[in-house]
């Protein structure tokens, strides 16, 4: 059995409500330690007033006793503090005529698309539902993931590469982490945490809240591209053997189901393309006594397998769709042309999607991990890790040694 998760809610309504199952027992986690990973979704320069307005905090509701979970389903609610000033807008029961119906859908959000396909006769179902505010409740299921994740030493973090096409002066993406220099991971998420836009260099951090500032006083919206990694993976999670097994496309279909996210590259990514296989494939080599690999253009996966090498992974964003300086729409009443509607929103969003993103992979390492090892209390995934990983190279050589 897998594991999995579901969330419920919408951005103005009483909360966001998750549950998850089949996580095994044993694993240790708080609610301070989710609460920390949900404060880091909220940071970043250039977000909007709704991230004064919230707190974001789990309440676990069942599941985890005594700070370890019990291996039967976790629920957990955050509540929405904004909630009170929307008891009439969002009301459950009785409708109240005075609430204004919305009838000019914004492009690039989900306004016309979910009103067509629902059939709603109010715009407002659409935005609540389809709002970023759901990645919260990603978050708080991710932590889970990455609480199991680091009992096997395994870290998963990220950094944000540019915002509004500006880009470090180093390149440390291609220039490092693809030619396989392992570093500190946990002291690269570090550095970005403590970036107001999640970057690593402190130049760039300046360069990118002055354009951020600038598209604020635009009325105007920024995307961006940002890296996430996972470090200390073993060989052999997610499989070639189905399109549906595969770590790099189980990866990609997470992150690409993030709102606004518009591509993901693995590893070298778009630039396998344009280079000869030579320079694109990382050399076997054996390093400290383990097989290991010169480069890491495959991003830490081969044939859809992990390789032991940090998983890498690229992703964009596109800008914010709410615009303060509107483009054209259509009044769904009239048909006729006008601004579309101005919505309380961000101006960038692109360091809290990068945290939902290590999330997201988080969560998919995770599930491969407990395929491959399964388990119904981390004592007993433990015991199966250390079974296939403890002498790997020796029985690998031994299976291989012909008698003469
Ligand atoms: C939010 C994400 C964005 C914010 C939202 C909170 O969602 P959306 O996809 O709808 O733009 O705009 O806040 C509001 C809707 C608001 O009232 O300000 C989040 O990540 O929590």
């Amino acid at each position: 059995m897998s594991i999995r998760f579901l969330t419920a809610g919408e951005s103005h309504g009483k909360g966001l409500t998750i549950i998850i199952e089949g996580l095994p027992a044993g694993i240790p986690i708080t609610e301070d330690y989710i609460n920390a990973h949900l404060a880091r979704r909220q940071k970043g320069y250039g977000r909007g007033m709704r991230m004064k307005i919230e707190t974001d905090k789990a309440e676990l509701l069942s599941g985890v006793r005594f700070g370890k979970t019990t291996g039967q389903p976790v629920s957990m609610i955050i509540w929405n503090k904004d909630w009170e000033n929307w008891t009439d807008k969002l009301a459950v029961n009785e409708e109240n005529s005075q609430v204004e119906k919305i009838s000019i859908p914004r492009p690039g959000h989900a306004d016309l698309v979910g009103t067509v396909k629902y059939g709603y006769d109010d715009i407002r179902n659409s935005i609540e539902r389809s709002s970023a505010r759901e990645t919260a409740a990603r978050v708080a299921a991710g932590s889970f993931a990455r609480a199991f994740l680091e009992q096997f030493g395994i870290t998963v973090g990220s950094y944000v590469e540019s915002i509004g096409n500006c880009y470090p002066e180093y390149d440390f993406y291609r220039l490092q982490l693809l030619e396989g220099q392992k570093g500190d991971f946990t002291e690269l998420n570090t550095l970005a945490d403590d970036s107001e836009v999640r970057v690593i260099e402190k130049e760039q951090e300046n360069r990118i809240i002055e354009l951020i500032k600038k598209a604020k006083k635009d009325g105007d919206t920024l995307g961006g591209t940002f890296i996430v990694f996972a470090s200390g993976l073993p060989v052999g999670l997610g499989s070639f053997s189905h399109y549906d097994r595969r770590l790099d496309a189980r990866l990609a279909h997470a992150i690409m189901s993030i709102h606004a996210v518009k591509a993901v590259e693995v590893g070298s990514g778009f630039d396998v393309a344009d280079t000869v296989g030579s320079k694109v494939h990382d050399e076997i080599i054996l390093k400290d006594g383990n097989i290991s690999r010169k480069s890491n253009h495959a991003g830490g996966i081969e044939g859809g397998i992990s390789t032991g090498m940090p998983v890498l992974l690229r992703a964009a964003m596109k800008p914010i769709a709410t615009l303060m300086s509107p483009i054209g729409s259509l009044d769904l009443v009239t048909m006729e042309k006008v601004e579309a509607r101005r919505e309380r929103s961000d101006f960038t969003a692109v360091p809290a999607c990068a945290v939902i993103a290590e999330s997201m992979a988080a969560w998919v390492v995770a599930e491969a991990f407990l395929e491959k090892f399964g388990g119904d209390s981390l004592t007993e995934t433990q015991r199966n890790y250390e079974g296939f990983t403890t002498g790997m190279l020796d029985s690998l050589s031994a299976k291989f040694t012909r008698e003469v």
